[in-house]
Protein backbone atom coordinates (compact mmCIF):
# COMPACT_ATOMS: atom_id res chain seq x y z
CA UNK A 1 0.00 0.00 0.00
CA UNK A 2 1.64 3.37 -1.24
CA UNK A 3 -0.67 5.93 0.36
CA UNK A 4 0.51 8.15 2.40
CA UNK A 5 -0.42 8.98 5.58
CA UNK A 6 -0.39 13.10 6.19
CA UNK A 7 -1.55 12.95 9.65
CA UNK A 8 1.10 10.07 10.41
CA UNK A 9 3.97 12.05 8.81
CA UNK A 10 3.23 15.20 10.63
CA UNK A 11 3.43 13.06 13.66
CA UNK A 12 6.72 12.56 12.74
CA UNK A 13 8.11 15.69 12.79
CA UNK A 14 6.20 16.94 15.60
CA UNK A 15 8.84 18.28 18.62
CA UNK A 16 8.05 19.72 22.13
CA UNK A 17 7.56 23.64 21.21
CA UNK A 18 9.19 25.41 24.16
CA UNK A 19 6.93 26.25 27.04
CA UNK A 20 4.94 29.00 27.02
CA UNK A 21 4.81 30.44 30.16
CA UNK A 22 6.88 33.54 30.47
CA UNK A 23 10.72 33.41 31.98
CA UNK A 24 10.76 35.43 35.22
CA UNK A 25 12.78 38.47 35.15
CA UNK A 26 14.19 40.81 37.76
CA UNK A 27 11.65 43.72 37.98
CA UNK A 28 12.86 46.84 39.38
CA UNK A 29 10.11 48.81 41.33
CA UNK A 30 10.69 52.63 41.34
CA UNK A 31 8.12 54.26 44.08
CA UNK A 32 8.28 55.76 47.66
CA UNK A 33 4.25 54.66 48.30
CA UNK A 34 5.11 51.57 50.32
CA UNK A 35 1.86 50.17 50.31
CA UNK A 36 1.62 50.22 46.68
CA UNK A 37 5.28 48.77 46.52
CA UNK A 38 3.85 45.97 49.08
CA UNK A 39 1.12 45.16 46.79
CA UNK A 40 2.97 45.61 43.70
CA UNK A 41 5.92 43.20 45.33
CA UNK A 42 2.81 40.53 46.35
CA UNK A 43 1.22 40.10 42.98
CA UNK A 44 4.85 40.28 40.56
CA UNK A 45 6.53 38.37 43.07
CA UNK A 46 4.73 35.13 42.42
CA UNK A 47 6.83 35.12 38.85
CA UNK A 48 9.35 37.84 39.21
CA UNK A 49 12.67 38.85 41.48
CA UNK A 50 11.07 42.26 42.72
CA UNK A 51 13.73 45.19 43.91
CA UNK A 52 12.00 48.13 45.12
CA UNK A 53 13.36 51.36 44.90
CA UNK A 54 11.98 54.32 47.37
CA UNK A 55 14.05 57.63 45.54
CA UNK A 56 15.30 58.22 41.63
CA UNK A 57 19.07 58.81 42.59
CA UNK A 58 18.90 55.17 43.91
CA UNK A 59 17.09 53.42 41.00
CA UNK A 60 19.56 54.85 38.59
CA UNK A 61 22.48 53.18 41.17
CA UNK A 62 20.35 50.09 41.14
CA UNK A 63 20.12 49.61 37.85
CA UNK A 64 24.06 49.82 37.26
CA UNK A 65 24.50 47.47 40.39
CA UNK A 66 21.43 44.62 39.49
CA UNK A 67 20.76 45.02 35.70
CA UNK A 68 17.06 44.76 35.72
CA UNK A 69 15.50 43.43 32.85
CA UNK A 70 12.20 45.18 33.47
CA UNK A 71 11.57 49.06 35.61
CA UNK A 72 8.03 50.39 37.27
CA UNK A 73 8.72 53.29 37.67
CA UNK A 74 6.35 56.16 39.28
CA UNK A 75 6.13 59.61 37.83
CA UNK A 76 6.73 61.65 41.13
CA UNK A 77 9.40 60.55 43.33
CA UNK A 78 10.55 62.80 46.60
CA UNK A 79 13.77 63.68 45.20
CA UNK A 80 13.62 63.78 41.20
CA UNK A 81 10.70 63.07 38.66
CA UNK A 82 10.08 59.90 36.92
CA UNK A 83 10.63 61.41 33.18
CA UNK A 84 13.98 62.62 34.01
CA UNK A 85 15.00 58.98 35.33
CA UNK A 86 13.53 57.44 31.95
CA UNK A 87 15.87 60.21 29.83
CA UNK A 88 19.12 59.49 31.82
CA UNK A 89 18.49 55.58 31.71
CA UNK A 90 17.59 55.88 27.89
CA UNK A 91 20.57 57.92 27.35
CA UNK A 92 23.11 55.40 28.89
CA UNK A 93 23.13 51.74 28.53
CA UNK A 94 19.68 50.93 29.18
CA UNK A 95 18.15 52.20 25.88
CA UNK A 96 16.23 49.03 25.42
CA UNK A 97 15.47 48.11 28.83
CA UNK A 98 11.07 47.61 28.86
CA UNK A 99 10.11 50.74 31.17
CA UNK A 100 6.24 51.00 32.43
CA UNK A 101 5.37 54.52 34.15
CA UNK A 102 2.76 53.78 37.04
CA UNK A 103 0.37 57.04 36.58
CA UNK A 104 -2.30 59.11 37.92
CA UNK A 105 -4.47 59.66 35.28
CA UNK A 106 -4.35 59.57 31.68
CA UNK A 107 -3.08 63.45 31.26
CA UNK A 108 0.47 62.25 32.10
CA UNK A 109 0.62 60.01 28.67
CA UNK A 110 1.88 61.94 26.34
CA UNK A 111 4.62 62.81 28.82
CA UNK A 112 5.49 59.64 29.43
CA UNK A 113 5.87 58.49 25.54
CA UNK A 114 8.16 61.56 25.18
CA UNK A 115 10.45 60.81 28.23
CA UNK A 116 10.89 57.22 26.02
CA UNK A 117 9.02 54.93 28.14
CA UNK A 118 7.63 51.58 26.82
CA UNK A 119 3.88 51.81 28.21
CA UNK A 120 2.47 52.78 31.24
CA UNK A 121 -0.20 51.84 34.11
CA UNK A 122 -3.12 53.92 35.51
CA UNK A 123 -3.86 54.18 39.59
CA UNK A 124 -5.94 52.27 41.08
CA UNK A 125 -3.89 49.59 39.70
CA UNK A 126 -5.26 46.18 38.29
CA UNK A 127 -3.16 43.36 39.27
CA UNK A 128 -3.97 41.43 35.97
CA UNK A 129 -3.46 43.96 33.66
CA UNK A 130 -0.10 44.83 35.51
CA UNK A 131 0.93 41.14 35.43
CA UNK A 132 -0.19 41.05 31.26
CA UNK A 133 1.91 44.30 30.80
CA UNK A 134 4.84 43.21 32.50
CA UNK A 135 5.10 39.53 30.72
CA UNK A 136 4.66 40.86 28.06
CA UNK A 137 7.16 43.66 27.84
CA UNK A 138 9.37 40.62 29.54
CA UNK A 139 9.28 38.50 27.03
CA UNK A 140 9.73 40.73 23.80
CA UNK A 141 13.22 42.09 25.85
CA UNK A 142 14.18 38.10 26.09
CA UNK A 143 13.73 37.28 23.02
CA UNK A 144 15.29 40.02 21.24
CA UNK A 145 18.07 39.61 23.74
CA UNK A 146 18.07 35.97 22.55
CA UNK A 147 17.98 36.90 18.93
CA UNK A 148 20.79 39.42 19.58
CA UNK A 149 22.91 37.13 21.12
CA UNK A 150 22.51 34.56 18.41
CA UNK A 151 23.27 37.43 16.16
CA UNK A 152 26.79 38.31 17.48
CA UNK A 153 27.62 34.67 18.18
CA UNK A 154 30.15 32.55 16.13
CA UNK A 155 27.87 28.90 15.89
CA UNK A 156 31.43 26.74 15.71
CA UNK A 157 33.96 28.41 18.25
CA UNK A 158 31.33 29.85 20.85
CA UNK A 159 32.85 33.48 20.82
CA UNK A 160 31.93 36.47 18.97
CA UNK A 161 31.80 36.81 15.27
CA UNK A 162 32.37 39.43 12.26
CA UNK A 163 29.51 41.20 12.57
CA UNK A 164 30.00 41.93 16.24
CA UNK A 165 33.95 42.67 15.65
CA UNK A 166 32.83 44.99 12.78
CA UNK A 167 30.34 46.97 14.79
CA UNK A 168 32.51 47.20 17.43
CA UNK A 169 36.31 48.20 15.89
CA UNK A 170 33.83 50.82 14.52
CA UNK A 171 33.07 52.41 17.66
CA UNK A 172 36.07 51.75 19.52
CA UNK A 173 37.74 53.31 16.98
CA UNK A 174 36.09 56.19 16.94
CA UNK A 175 36.19 56.66 21.10
CA UNK A 176 40.03 56.03 20.99
CA UNK A 177 40.31 59.30 18.46
CA UNK A 178 38.22 61.03 19.92
CA UNK A 179 39.65 60.40 23.58
CA UNK A 180 43.05 60.53 22.29
CA UNK A 181 43.24 57.00 24.07
CA UNK A 182 45.75 54.06 22.95
CA UNK A 183 44.04 51.05 20.87
CA UNK A 184 45.66 47.99 19.82
CA UNK A 185 44.42 45.21 17.46
CA UNK A 186 45.76 41.75 16.86
CA UNK A 187 45.39 39.42 13.64
CA UNK A 188 45.50 35.98 14.73
CA UNK A 189 46.10 33.07 11.79
CA UNK A 190 46.29 29.27 12.66
CA UNK A 191 49.58 27.91 10.35
CA UNK A 192 49.33 25.27 7.98
CA UNK A 193 45.62 24.70 8.69
CA UNK A 194 44.72 23.59 5.03
CA UNK A 195 47.38 20.86 5.37
CA UNK A 196 45.54 20.06 9.02
CA UNK A 197 42.39 19.72 7.33
CA UNK A 198 43.48 17.71 4.74
CA UNK A 199 45.78 15.24 7.73
CA UNK A 200 43.29 14.96 10.16
CA UNK A 201 39.73 15.95 8.14
CA UNK A 202 37.68 18.93 8.76
CA UNK A 203 35.91 17.39 11.67
CA UNK A 204 39.00 17.35 13.76
CA UNK A 205 39.62 20.96 11.97
CA UNK A 206 36.92 22.25 13.56
CA UNK A 207 37.25 20.87 16.87
CA UNK A 208 41.18 22.10 17.03
CA UNK A 209 39.65 25.79 16.03
CA UNK A 210 37.11 25.67 18.83
CA UNK A 211 39.62 24.51 20.93
CA UNK A 212 42.00 27.09 19.59
CA UNK A 213 38.73 29.88 19.99
CA UNK A 214 38.40 29.20 23.62
CA UNK A 215 42.58 29.47 24.62
CA UNK A 216 42.69 32.34 22.98
CA UNK A 217 39.61 34.07 24.64
CA UNK A 218 41.07 32.87 28.07
CA UNK A 219 44.52 35.32 27.34
CA UNK A 220 42.22 38.32 27.48
CA UNK A 221 42.19 39.67 30.74
CA UNK A 222 40.47 43.31 30.83
CA UNK A 223 36.75 43.43 30.50
CA UNK A 224 37.03 45.76 27.63
CA UNK A 225 39.13 43.40 25.36
CA UNK A 226 37.66 41.36 23.10
CA UNK A 227 37.91 38.44 20.40
CA UNK A 228 35.85 37.29 17.17
CA UNK A 229 36.03 34.29 14.74
CA UNK A 230 36.81 36.65 11.67
CA UNK A 231 36.85 34.39 9.30
CA UNK A 232 37.93 30.83 8.48
CA UNK A 233 40.32 30.18 10.42
CA UNK A 234 41.45 33.60 11.40
CA UNK A 235 41.18 35.49 14.88
CA UNK A 236 40.78 39.09 15.93
CA UNK A 237 41.04 40.78 18.59
CA UNK A 238 40.70 44.45 19.58
CA UNK A 239 42.68 45.54 22.96
CA UNK A 240 41.35 49.31 24.47
CA UNK A 241 43.47 51.07 26.25
CA UNK A 242 46.77 49.51 25.16
CA UNK A 243 49.33 50.79 23.91
CA UNK A 244 51.20 48.33 21.62
CA UNK A 245 54.13 47.03 23.91
CA UNK A 246 51.22 45.76 26.25
CA UNK A 247 49.40 44.32 22.97
CA UNK A 248 52.80 41.93 21.86
CA UNK A 249 52.32 40.54 25.85
CA UNK A 250 48.93 39.48 25.05
CA UNK A 251 50.45 38.14 21.94
CA UNK A 252 53.04 36.48 23.34
CA UNK A 253 50.38 35.12 26.17
CA UNK A 254 48.02 33.65 22.70
CA UNK A 255 51.01 31.70 21.78
CA UNK A 256 51.91 30.50 24.76
CA UNK A 257 48.87 28.84 25.09
CA UNK A 258 48.84 27.90 21.83
CA UNK A 259 51.49 26.00 22.55
CA UNK A 260 49.95 24.17 25.86
CA UNK A 261 47.63 23.13 24.09
CA UNK A 262 49.80 20.91 22.00
CA UNK A 263 47.58 19.80 19.05
CA UNK A 264 49.96 17.46 16.74
CA UNK A 265 50.13 18.92 13.41
CA UNK A 266 52.64 16.46 11.67
CA UNK A 267 51.51 17.86 8.34
CA UNK A 268 52.85 21.54 9.50
CA UNK A 269 55.88 22.94 7.82
CA UNK A 270 56.59 25.09 10.77
CA UNK A 271 56.40 22.78 13.75
CA UNK A 272 55.14 19.33 14.67
CA UNK A 273 52.23 21.05 16.48
CA UNK A 274 49.45 23.71 15.55
CA UNK A 275 50.57 27.05 15.69
CA UNK A 276 49.98 30.58 14.82
CA UNK A 277 50.76 33.71 13.23
CA UNK A 278 49.89 37.50 14.48
CA UNK A 279 49.73 40.67 12.93
CA UNK A 280 49.84 43.65 15.78
CA UNK A 281 48.81 47.09 14.71
CA UNK A 282 48.04 50.14 17.11
CA UNK A 283 45.44 53.16 16.21
CA UNK A 284 47.18 56.01 14.52
CA UNK A 285 44.64 58.38 16.88
CA UNK A 286 45.98 61.60 16.32
CA UNK A 287 45.32 61.23 12.29
CA UNK A 288 42.15 60.19 12.66
CA UNK A 289 42.40 56.62 11.90
CA UNK A 290 39.64 54.40 10.33
CA UNK A 291 38.59 50.86 11.73
CA UNK A 292 39.62 49.50 7.63
CA UNK A 293 42.94 50.81 7.94
CA UNK A 294 43.68 49.59 11.44
CA UNK A 295 42.84 46.40 9.66
CA UNK A 296 44.49 46.77 6.64
CA UNK A 297 47.57 47.19 8.64
CA UNK A 298 47.71 44.20 11.13
CA UNK A 299 46.61 42.29 7.87
CA UNK A 300 50.25 43.79 6.28
CA UNK A 301 51.83 42.76 9.96
CA UNK A 302 50.17 39.47 9.66
CA UNK A 303 51.56 38.76 5.98
CA UNK A 304 54.89 39.82 7.04
CA UNK A 305 54.79 36.82 10.29
CA UNK A 306 53.80 34.41 7.66
CA UNK A 307 56.46 35.57 4.92
CA UNK A 308 59.03 36.12 7.90
CA UNK A 309 58.17 31.70 8.75
CA UNK A 310 55.35 31.69 10.71
CA UNK A 311 54.83 30.78 14.22
CA UNK A 312 55.88 34.70 15.05
CA UNK A 313 54.45 38.27 15.96
CA UNK A 314 55.03 40.76 13.59
CA UNK A 315 53.87 44.65 13.76
P1 LIG B 1 48.95 29.84 6.34
O1 LIG B 1 49.94 29.30 7.28
O2 LIG B 1 49.56 30.67 5.26
O3 LIG B 1 47.88 30.60 7.02
O4 LIG B 1 48.30 28.59 5.60
P2 LIG B 1 46.85 28.02 5.79
O5 LIG B 1 46.81 26.67 5.19
O6 LIG B 1 46.42 28.12 7.20
O7 LIG B 1 46.01 29.10 5.01
P3 LIG B 1 44.98 28.97 3.83
O8 LIG B 1 44.32 30.31 3.77
O9 LIG B 1 45.65 28.47 2.59
O10 LIG B 1 43.93 27.91 4.29
C1 LIG B 1 43.09 28.11 5.35
C2 LIG B 1 42.43 26.81 5.65
O11 LIG B 1 41.58 26.90 6.77
C3 LIG B 1 41.60 26.33 4.49
C4 LIG B 1 40.33 25.84 5.11
O12 LIG B 1 40.12 24.51 4.77
C5 LIG B 1 40.55 25.96 6.59
N1 LIG B 1 39.34 26.39 7.26
C6 LIG B 1 38.74 27.60 7.18
N2 LIG B 1 37.61 27.60 7.90
C7 LIG B 1 37.48 26.38 8.47
C8 LIG B 1 36.51 25.75 9.29
O13 LIG B 1 35.51 26.34 9.70
N3 LIG B 1 36.71 24.48 9.67
C9 LIG B 1 37.80 23.80 9.25
N4 LIG B 1 37.94 22.54 9.64
N5 LIG B 1 38.71 24.35 8.45
C10 LIG B 1 38.57 25.61 8.04
MG1 LIG C 1 5.33 58.93 44.26
MG1 LIG D 1 46.22 30.04 8.04
MG1 LIG E 1 43.78 32.45 6.88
Amino acid sequence: KSDINVAEDLQVVDFPFPESEPRSGRVLLVDDDSQLTELLTRILGTRHEVLIASRGEQALQMCLQHRPDLLLLDLRLPDMDGLSVCRQLRAGEFAATPIIFITAGSEEETACWEAGGSDFVCKPINPLTLMHRVNAHLALKFQADSLQHLAYKDSLTGIANRRYFIERIEAECGSACRDGDPLSLLLIDLDCFKQYNDGYGHVAGDHSLARTARALHACLKRPSDFIARFGGEEFACLLPGTPAPQAERVAERMQAAISALAIEHKYSSVAPQLTLSIGLAQLHGLYGETSVELLERADQALYSAKAEGRNRIAN
